[in-house]
């Protein structure tokens, strides 16, 4: 009898992941064991607020945690730049990449294949996947896929697709999750008392440099951001003013999104900054935005 002998795979998205990242990497280890491969997921890092509450909710199973095996097959979701990958994992073990980002880096993997589309999220690609090899995925991969289109796309008022609906719409089905899900995600993402407004702003924030600028950029999605702004903007500015002082960033800001609304406010640490983005023709979050520009500093 021939005995087939399949590599370990690893399923894993970049550290710290949010939703689309975590329940992408979640499902396509299943899709993979379906077609008997030996997968499994793995995260590095603390994923976010959302996704702990999101798994607590509805009972979902968790990843393992980091490993130092080199040998293993990797699959990388939700990310596509050798930046984005766990150490001590290997550019070379990657086998193959599922992203949604304009921004990307495939040409540094030299033996991943790389599906890279422009849809609202990676769970939505995942989902195809399934559909397309006509394989149901479990209620709780559906769940997890769900929830991250969910999130992703800020329940469609966001980047989003045809594509993502399509999915959502048969996820929906398949996980049974309750209507009301977005809402429930929203007003779970907007508690941010005591530390959590910390622990997010932190957890949530990305550096990239543009020319030689160093750029640091807080991202926040609740219900509520007026409020939030009203109450508690001498405290973020002082948050950002530590952010300046450890990635010495040149420009500091936050985009504050309100899922409700659909709008965008952006709170500048300095006029610098806020000079500087008023003139910003092609920024990412543009086309929601309505900039707020802070009044100058005393
Ligand atoms: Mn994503």
């Amino acid at each position: 009898m021939i005995k087939y002998f399949y590599m370990k795979t690893i399923t894993t998205s970049y550290e710290n992941p949010d939703l689309d990242g975590y329940g992408s990497a979640m499902a396509y280890a299943e899709l993979l064991q379906t077609k008997g491969k030996d997968a499994h997921t793995r995260i590095w890092g603390t994923p976010h607020l959302e996704v702990q509450w999101f798994m607590d909710r509805f009972k979902l199973p968790q990843a393992k945690g980091p490993t130092d095996d080199t040998t293993t097959e990797v699959v990388l979701l939700d990310a596509s730049s050798p930046d984005d990958l766990p150490k001590p994992l290997q550019v070379k073990q990657v086998i193959e990449i599922i992203d949604h980002r304009r921004i990307n880096n495939i040409k540094a993997f030299p033996n991943a294949i790389s599906q890279i589309e422009l849809v609202g999220a990676s769970a939505t690609l995942v989902a195809e996947r399934f559909k397309k090899e006509n394989i149901k995925p479990s209620k709780e991969s559906a769940m997890f896929l769900y929830g991250a289109i969910i999130s992703n796309t800020e329940n469609f008022t966001g980047i989003s697709t045809d594509r993502d609906r399509e999915m959502a719409d048969w996820l929906k089905q398949i996980s049974n999750a309750p209507d009301d899900l977005a809402q429930k995600m929203f007003i779970a993402k907007s508690d941010l008392s005591g530390n959590r407004l910390r622990e997010i702003l932190f957890g949530d924030l990305k550096t990239i440099v543009i020319e030689e600028k160093t750029f640091a950029i807080g991202q926040i999605e609740i219900i509520g951001v007026d409020k939030l702004l009203a109450e508690r903007r001498e405290e973020i500015m002082s948050m950002m003013k530590e952010i300046q002082k450890t990635e010495k960033s040149d420009y500091t800001f936050v985009n504050f999104k309100d899922l409700e609304k659909g709008s965008s406010k952006i709170l500048c640490l300095d006029d610098k900054t806020a000079e500087l983005l008023k003139d910003l023709p092609n920024l990412k979050f543009r086309k929601h935005i309505i900039a707020w520009i802070q009044e100058k500093l005393k």
